[in-house]
């Protein structure tokens, strides 16, 4: 990472359907708010390929209102970010309506902006960070190596993960292309450095690299309004269209 601060998307994905747990959790706390996720991601263009999306099960989240019509599922850290920034409303105040440990969240189904599949689910990923971006994690498996490596150790193992396989059913969807790693670089790459698990974090630290250059540089998208444009070129432009058609606002940290 460089120096100053780092620009991310803020994807809403509203809740249409909650996990039991979560229901029980928030009861009518949120007031007849419509409710979202709010996922931070670094590659807005990728976003037609959203096949889930992850949070930690062991990190503690809140529904925070964010007017008096919209409230944001995120991290502590991450809503006071957005209360100083002006997202949420009145800024500089937040108001936290319900706590929400992760493991509840697991199962509820929500509207993936953009994407391809527009109802998805919320998965466990062991690698989330409570102390980046918002906590929440859009997951496209063709090209983030660590949303691809998660989804194969859900299906491998669900009953030890507590999931249903059909929340976990969805197939990498491909949204550009590269010379070197063809149409989906993450299995690509988690091929070629023979990864075998999410708890291989050093090589998937190295395939995130892989990929990200590649992709940024010599990429090309397959899908979408920008079809047949470069990566660099598209990945400014889906972001203003995702912020102009009020489905994501820009994020700071
Ligand atoms: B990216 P950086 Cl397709 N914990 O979005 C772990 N990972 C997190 C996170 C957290 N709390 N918050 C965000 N992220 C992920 C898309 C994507 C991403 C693709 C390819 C690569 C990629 C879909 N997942 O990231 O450390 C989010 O995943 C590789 C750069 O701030 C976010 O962008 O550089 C990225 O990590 C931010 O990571």
């Amino acid at each position: 990472e460089g120096f100053g601060p780092q620009e991310y998307t803020g994807v809403k994905m509203e809740v249409l359907d909650w996990s039991p747990a979560a229901k029980e959790a928030i009861g009518d706390k949120v007031g007849g708010r419509k409710v979202f996720l709010v996922a931070a991601t670094l590659r807005p263009e990728t976003m037609y390929g959203q096949t889930n999306c992850f949070v930690g099960t062991g990190i503690k989240y809140g529904v925070f209102a964010a007017n008096d019509k919209e409230a944001f599922v995120c991290t502590l850290r991450a809503a006071r970010n957005m209360a100083f920034q002006g997202t949420i409303t009145p800024r500089g105040h937040i108001e936290q309506l319900a706590e929400l440990d992760g493991s509840k969240i697991i199962g509820t189904k929500i509207h993936a902006p953009f994407s391809v599949n527009p109802q998805v689910y919320v998965l466990p990923m062991d690698n989330v960070l409570p102390t980046k971006g918002t906590g929440v994690v859009t997951s496209v498996p063709s090209e983030s190596p660590d949303d691809y490596q998660t989804l194969m150790d859900l299906r491998k193992k669900p009953e030890y993960y507590k999931i249903d396989p059909a929340w976990a059913a969805l197939d990498p969807v491909p949204v550009l292309s590269t010379p070197t790693y063809g149409e989906m670089s993450a299995p690509a790459l988690i091929k070629l450095l023979k990864i075998q698990s999410q708890k291989d974090t050093k090589q998937l630290v190295e395939a995130k690299e892989l990929t990200y250059k590649e992709g940024f540089y010599n990429g090309t998208m397959s899908i979408g309004e920008f079809k047949g444009v470069s990566v660099q070129e598209a990945k400014p432009k889906v972001r203003e269209a995702m912020i102009n058609a009020g489905v994501a606002f820009a994020y700071a940290e």
